[in-house]
């Protein structure tokens, strides 16, 4: 019955040597010969400067100061559309220019009437004003209040780039200064990264997963969960290779081939399921757990769960098992047709997933979305205690994985190290000009997606991952390489905190909605202006890319460096903040630290200039590997993190938090609002989606305006909608509309499209804020989602983003139509007010 992983590798090595790495350096002009050029390119092309980016690896014709063309890296055999949006980013007309101070805050500083703020009028200022600005409120706020009164919001979609990592800039000049509010926790994967640690023993959702050429020679069935990895995997944490592309071609042949089965568990029929022309199973919207139980449940009643794994590798089975079958709590039976009312799957056809799933080697797949909405940590624990009743965990092509349609999960790493980063926290030994620790009772630490809380509810206590949280009520915000105004649900409620902030400083090279509802706006420069180097794979360690600064810093833009430089100048700490290095001697620093690391793991790298001129380094392929197969193997040695070192399916820690809305073991639970006859469909009885865009990162490239042309429709941020939702409502697609609730409206082209059933639409995440004007309630002339989402906790245990828990109306607008004001920058006043 075990399995002996190093048996497993041999076998691998035996079936499949061809796709495995030879021993020793493939150098980069060996793996040229092995991969196909890019058919158009030019003569010239390999002179062309190199850079790297979320969205992959480029080449970039520059000429007369300006970039001409942007074209795929020549060894990225799948690269994005999103690519052609890059010129249409770096010279789109919402680029922030000049530093810009809010005008009611310029004329009161922090006492500025704070329901101006969002009006978007705004002084421009020189540098050195606007610098000392931001300085002097540093000052104020710590020499006034203290670090519990200063919040860094940073963590989010940075450009890439090791040097010029705007978060780390930003959080090592503040750091120099003073200490501040810090957060924990992301908007990815918030409540996934909290319960599986207690579950499998690591977060899960940021590990290597099983090596794709193991799942396509050893799976039967797969199961995409809520999952969109051929959407999804466009972009990349670091420059993403795309090199997981080629095993859904491959994936896509041996479903024709009737080799391997896929299902696509999804309301929506998704880019994946129709590349790869999969099955789709449709489910009701936040239901998967009533599904998952009717599936678990199934395989109690056929026994055709593995005992024998629960018994070896879990705990807590006895536990959860009364409740499956209606003996405990709810007293309710999980069966299949209890589960069709809710989830909207036919009871047999639940029995007979359940029969293919024990039948087969069967490798789960989920995405993140579904721990994105209320009760987030349910599907991802139930999830857990399916596969562990497949007793396929640790297999090679079974089990359950949560990220594989993430920056090329699924492709093995080469081993060889990365460069490290410019360094966010202060040097050992270094102290902050005000070295003090008192928060005054607040906690200095929040869970990220409880920030708009502090500010509404200061002081109040929350359950926070079995501790308490206490909010403070923070007076000064700074955000860099996020884009807060985008990210955080329920705009209006976002409105109404800003209005208890004395001081926003934002750093942004786009005036987003976080620059207009800012007070203090620096232009930052895009990433392709300035020099530095990336890890070319985030998971796979193919190599390194150098980014060859293409343009001068356009308008009055700078690099975060300069930026953070200009700062802690003001006091003194200046030389402790680079070290007494400028750009390119980081740049180098960081490539001779890494090429030195992989001299002794036996990865050759050619000096820094050779590696400038040439523009990459590449790496042989990794070694395929079984997610879990050592705890397989020997699960007393390779003993998981959780508790007990099992897998557990009951809980006792969480069970003694005693949190009503996160029990000791996975349940289903109802949802404060839910459509297909849930709380509140009788209302709004649409549920809105908002998934990650498939041509933005977010809301970057948002303001890209060639891309946008590519789906915009009259203008607006597209809203998906059925046929039948759409011809009830008299919507012809097209049709300018108007989506709304209780929580705000929006405006937005319709859609139509069959991908989608009735009850179900769509409008993706990341398009921009462009409100009516600041007031509370004021119509959104483009598009944002984030406008009518809800702001609430997943649950007192991760307390992360519930934006997929959200029910809206949509109808025909037909009202005066306002024009977008979402891009294009600030109205740039003078200081009495008057219009430049
Ligand atoms: N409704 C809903 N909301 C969601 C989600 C959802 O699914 N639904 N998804 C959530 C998820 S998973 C995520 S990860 C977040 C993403 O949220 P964010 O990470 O905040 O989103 P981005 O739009 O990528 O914002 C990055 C910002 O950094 C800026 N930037 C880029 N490079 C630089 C630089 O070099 N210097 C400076 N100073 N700035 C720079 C960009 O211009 C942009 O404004 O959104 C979350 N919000
Ligand atoms: N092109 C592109 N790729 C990206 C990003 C981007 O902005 N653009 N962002 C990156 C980032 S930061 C992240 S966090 C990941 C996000 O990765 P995910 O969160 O996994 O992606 P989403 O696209 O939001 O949703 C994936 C699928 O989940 C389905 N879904 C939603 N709710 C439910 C549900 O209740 N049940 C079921 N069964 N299915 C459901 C949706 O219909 C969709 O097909 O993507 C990364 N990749
Ligand atoms: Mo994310």
């Amino acid at each position: 019955m075990k399995y002996s992983r190093r048996g497993f590798l041999k076998a691998m090595t035996l079936l499949s040597s061809s796709t495995l790495a030879a021993p020793g350096l493939l150098v980069a002009r060996e793996m040229a010969q092995t991969v196909p050029p890019v058919p158009d390119m030019s003569d010239d092309f390999h002179s062309w400067k190199v850079t790297g980016s979320h969205f992959g690896a480029m080449r970039a014709r520059v000429s007369g100061d300006r970039v001409q063309e942007i074209r795929p890296f020549e060894f990225d055999k799948h690269p994005t559309e999103m690519l052609k949006g890059m010129i249409g980013m770096i010279y789109s007309p919402s680029r922030v220019r000049y530093p810009m101070v809010r005008l009611d805050w310029y004329r009161k500083r922090h006492l500025s009437d704070t329901s101006q703020r969002g009006d978007n009028r705004f002084v421009r200022v020189s540098w050195d004003e606007a610098l000392d600005l931001f300085y002097e409120e540093l000052e104020r706020i710590q020499q006034e209040y203290g670090p519990w009164a200063l919040h860094t919001g940073g963590g989010g979609w940075r450009s890439v780039g090791q040097m010029h990592s705007c978060v780390n800039h930003m959080l090592r000049g503040i750091g120099m200064h003073g200490r501040a509010v810090a957060t924990v926790g992301d908007y990815s994967t918030g409540a996934g990264q909290v319960i599986l640690p207690y579950v499998l023993g690591s977060t899960e959702v940021y590990t290597q997963g099983t090596s794709w050429d193991v799942i396509l020679n050893e799976s039967k069935l797969i199961i995409f969960w809520a999952n969109d990895p051929v959407k999804n995997l466009q972009v990349g944490w670091n420059t993403e290779t795309h090199e997981t592309y080629t095993y859904f071609e491959q994936l896509k042949q041996k479903i024709a081939d009737k080799q391997i089965r896929v299902i696509c568990m999804d309301p929506v029929k998704s880019k994946t399921q129709k590349y790869l022309d999969a099955e789709h199973q449709p489910v009701n919207p936040m239901t998967d757990v009533a599904l998952m139980l009717a599936i678990a449940h199934t395989l109690v009643k056929e026994s055709l769960y593995d005992e024998q794994f629960l018994e070896t590798y879990t705990v807590g089975f006895e536990r959860f098992l009364p409740y499956l079958e209606g003996k405990t709590e709810d007293m309710v039976e999980k069966t299949p047709e209890w589960a069709e009312a809710i989830c909207g799957v036919p009871a047999d056809r639940i029995r007979e997933l359940a029969r293919l799933m024990a039948g087969n080697r069967t490798q789960l797949i989920f995405g993140w979305a579904v721990q994105r909405q209320q009760h987030g940590e349910q599907p991802y624990w139930m999830g857990a205690v399916l596969a562990a009743m497949l007793g396929q965990i640790g297999l090679p092509g079974g089990g359950i994985s949560y990220s594989h349609h993430y920056s090329s999960v699924g492709e093995p790493s080469s081993g060889a190290a990365m460069p490290g980063s410019f360094p966010l926290n202060l040097d050992p030994g270094q102290k902050p000009k005000y070295d003090n620790t008192d928060y005054k009772g607040y906690s200095s630490v929040l869970p990220i997606a409880r920030v708009v809380d502090a500010l509404l509810e200061p002081g109040s206590v929350i359950d926070f991952n079995g501790s308490k949280v206490t909010l403070p009520p923070y007076k000064m915000a700074i955000f860099s390489g996020c884009n807060q105004w985008h990210r955080h649900p329920q705009r209006n409620r976002m409105k109404e905190a800003w209005q208890k902030l004395e001081t926003v400083v934002a750093i942004d090279y786009n005036w987003t909605a976080t620059c207009r509802f800012a007070d203090i706006v620096l232009p930052a420069c895009t990433t392709f202006e300035r020099n530095d180097l990336d890890a070319y794979g985030s998971y796979s360690n193919r190599g390194v890319i150098a980014m060859h600064k293409l343009i001068d810093p356009l308008f009055n833009s700078r690099s975060d460096f300069d930026i953070f430089r200009g700062l802690t100048r003001r006091f003194d700490r200046e030389a402790e903040y680079t070290r007494g290095m400028n750009e390119m001697q980081w740049v180098e620093s960081l490539y001779e630290s890494c090429r030195q690391e992989n001299n002794q793991k036996g990865f050759d790298m050619p000096p820094f200039a050779d590696f400038w001129k040439t523009g990459y380094v590449l790496f042989p392929k990794g070694k395929p590997e079984v997610r879990h197969a050592g705890f397989r193997d020997d699960a007393e040695v390779n003993a998981l993190g959780t508790p007990s070192g099992f897998i557990e399916i009951f809980s006792r820690k969480i069970d003694r938090y005693g949190y009503e809305d996160c029990k000791g073991h996975p349940v289903w639970m109802e949802k404060t609002e839910r459509s297909h006859g849930g709380p509140g469909s009788d209302r709004y009885p649409l549920w809105m989606q908002s998934v990650h865009p498939d041509k933005r990162l977010h809301s970057q490239l948002c303001e890209s305006e060639p891309l946008r042309a590519t789906y915009a429709i009259q203008g607006r941020e597209p809203v998906f909608i059925s046929p039948q939702d759409a011809a009830a409502r008299g919507i012809r697609h097209g049709d300018l509309v108007r989506v709304f609730n209780d929580r705000g409206q929006l405006l937005a082209g319709a859609h139509v499209s069959a991908d989608f059933p009735s009850g179900v639409v769509r409008i993706q995440e990341g398009a921009w804020y462009g409100p009516t004007g600041p007031e509370i309630g004021a119509l959104d002339t483009y598009g944002d989602p984030n406008t009518l989402t809800l702001d609430v906790g997943t649950s007192r245990l991760a307390q992360a983003t519930s934006a997929n828990t959200c029910l809206v109306e949509i109808e025909r607008f037909t009202g005066p139509v306002p024009r977008v004001t979402s891009f294009g920058g600030p109205i740039e006043v003078d200081t009495q007010g008057r219009e430049i």
